[in-house]
């Protein structure tokens, strides 16, 4: 691209935080402009230069000591930036609209004007399921829940991983329960449940429904195939439950457990309901000590959330109960795990270590829920040491290109802004365990890289920044006549792999941070999902409680 940028984060900056922006040509200065076009700030650019991931040859203006709150742009060699803020508040409406999204994206009840404003859909998937394998079987109310992502399956364990997402977001950062977003009220002990743990219970309710009675877990519940760009009350499809997944078991055991000790302090019988679940299932696993792996059967084609092991999630599970119950004998077997967890990468595809946080490898999230027991153990030990190794490998990464990124070459593929988040929440679990301006500065601009300051010049977050993508791969905003996605929405961002056949019209040889495409049909680029908005509550709610 021959033409000048001026790449910065679109939606803003904390006064007191880190503030930059990235220029892709040369300058000597730069100056940040106020909404009058006042100079209010005057500095120097340096010149970085090229790197792996984005290749820009980049040039950084640095303007952290400028913490006036207002609205600004930042101007360098007669280019211009988007708009941004400086504001305590810089990220409230952000924040807000990402946990906001859970709700727009609820299955079953329709939303009502109310609460989705223009984003109404009419109630959906509320017929009963039957069995894939055994049509004729009776059929089941597994109600509920978020749809997935752009298609309406859904699917164990990956909400599951949302949710949990969510929930140790709860656990870490008490703020996130202050945060309103204006949602249907849930009653509870005491009155009604905070926002968040409303719209999660959304999620478990039905993950509780997905639990068959013997403790195994459907591993997703959907039509054959997937429907055409259709309201979701327009995709009218018989429901099948596909096979039971030892992952989905293990996963929801998990979360189970994990949202046992959120809720026990709001509603003690819906809890001990969850703990009990959590222990149905993990007996079953326990009865099931071979992976019970997933694959989409012959004749249907949604999401098949494949994986090549079970032992991350087991490990997930036996942590995250361990943490619920202190019973030891979970400790031991989440330790037992290890050995394949911390081995030889070779036999381990996808298990990476004890930091393990896709939809697939789970293991941080165990690692997490240990940490949240306070005990202070062999096991407990090697995690903190591996969160935090992982977090100085981020901090590595990140010195290397001119974004200050924590992202590598490999980590450009389908979903990549999940792989920024993982980054982003280790890193702000790191600067927990260890305050580190390093990792501070790593995770702001982490943020900044997904609101705009990155080789696209777009922010990866509908609704937030002046340039902002806009055509999400998401059903319901494709088929609704509303002009604008709902805000609030993460894209997967660059995929070097382009999967989808929108792919060929990119550049043969792109950098990875440009293999994106704004367009509805780049399933591939811009597709949107549950879990990849909720690490981005769990980083958001660490930048919150931070401010305090
Ligand atoms: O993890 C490996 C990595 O080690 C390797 O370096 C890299 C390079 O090929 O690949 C990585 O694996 C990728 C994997 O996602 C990681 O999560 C695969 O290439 C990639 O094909 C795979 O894409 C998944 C996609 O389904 C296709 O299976 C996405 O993660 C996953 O989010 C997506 O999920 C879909 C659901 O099936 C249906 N609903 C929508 C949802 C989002 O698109
Ligand atoms: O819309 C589907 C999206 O949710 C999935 O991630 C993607 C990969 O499974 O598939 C999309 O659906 C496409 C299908 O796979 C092939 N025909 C076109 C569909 C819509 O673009
Ligand atoms: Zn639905």
């Amino acid at each position: 691209m021959s033409s000048k940028h001026i790449y910065l984060d679109q939606v803003g900056f904390l006064p007191a935080g880190g503030k930059r922006a990235v220029l892709n040509f040369p300058a000597e200065d730069f100056t940040v402009t106020d909404a009058a076009g006042q100079v209010v700030y005057r500095g120097r650019v340096s010149h970085f230069g090229t790197d792996d991931i984005s290749g820009v040859d980049t040039y950084v203006a640095d303007f952290d000591d400028f913490e006036t709150p207002g609205a600004y742009r930042v101007q360098a060699g007669g280019a211009s930036s988007a708009s941004f803020a400086i504001s305590e508040q810089a990220y409230d409406g952000l924040f807000r609209d990402i946990c906001k999204t859970f709700y727009y994206l609820r299955c079953g009840a329709g939303l009502s004007e109310e609460y989705a404003g223009l984003y109404v859909h009419g109630a959906c998937h509320d017929t009963l399921a039957v069995p894939f394998a055994d049509p004729a079987a009776p059929g089941r109310d597994v109600t509920g829940g978020w749809h997935d992502a752009g298609d309406y399956g859904r699917y164990s364990t990956a909400g599951a991983v949302a949710a949990a997402h969510i929930l140790l977001a709860v656990r870490f950062f008490g703020n996130l329960k202050d945060l309103s977003f204006h949602i249907p009220a849930v009653p509870c002990d005491q009155g009604v449940l905070p926002d968040i743990l409303a719209e999660v219970k959304y999620e478990l309710d039905f993950l509780l429904k997905m639990q068959r009675e013997d403790g195994a877990v459907w591993h997703k519940v959907s039509t054959r195939y997937h429907a055409a760009f259709v309201m979701p009350e327009e995709d009218r499809g018989q429901l099948y439950l596909y096979d039971p997944s030892s992952m989905a078991a293990a996963d929801v055991a998990a979360v189970f457990a994990l949202a046992y000790t959120v809720y026990k302090d709001y509603d003690a019988a819906y809890a001990d309901r969850l703990l009990t679940a959590a222990r149905r299932s993990h007996d079953w696993l326990m009865a099931h000590p071979e992976p019970v792996l997933f694959k989409n059967p012959p004749d249907s084609g949604t999401g098949e959330y494949g994986e090549w092991e079970d032992i991350s999630n087991r490990y997930w599970a036996a942590c995250a109960l361990y943490e619920a119950t202190g019973e030891e004998a979970f400790l031991k077997e989440a330790e037992g795990y290890t050995a394949i967890l911390e081995g030889p990468m070779s036999e381990r595809r996808w298990v990476p270590g004890l930091t393990g946080m896709g939809w697939a490898p789970v293991s941080g999230l165990g690692s997490l829920s240990l940490l949240l027991s306070g005990e202070e153990n062999d096991l407990t030990g090697r995690v903190r040491a591996a969160l935090l190794k992982a977090a100085e490998e981020s901090v590595k990464v990140a010195s290397r290109n001119g974004f200050g990124l924590c992202m590598k070459p490999a980590d450009f593929f389908w979903g990549s802004n999940m792989e920024l988040g993982k980054h982003l929440m280790i890193l702000t679990v790191a600067d927990l365990l260890q305050p580190s301006e390093s990792y501070e500065r790593a995770i702001q601009k982490g943020l900044d890289y997904l609101l705009g300051c990155n080789a696209l010049a777009i922010s990866f977050v509908t609704g937030n920044g002046e340039r902002a993508f806009r055509n999400p791969h998401l059903r319901p905003t494709a088929a609704d006549n509303v002009e604008d996605p709902w805000p609030g929405l993460v894209s997967g961002g660059p995929n070097a792999g382009r999967q989808d056949a929108t792919g060929k019209d990119l550049a043969p040889d792109l950098p990875p941070m440009c293999c994106y495409l704004d367009r509805v049909e780049s399933y591939s680029f811009n597709e949107i999902t549950i879990y990849w908005n909720s690490p981005f509550v769990f980083v958001l709610a660490g930048i919150y409680e931070k401010r305090k």
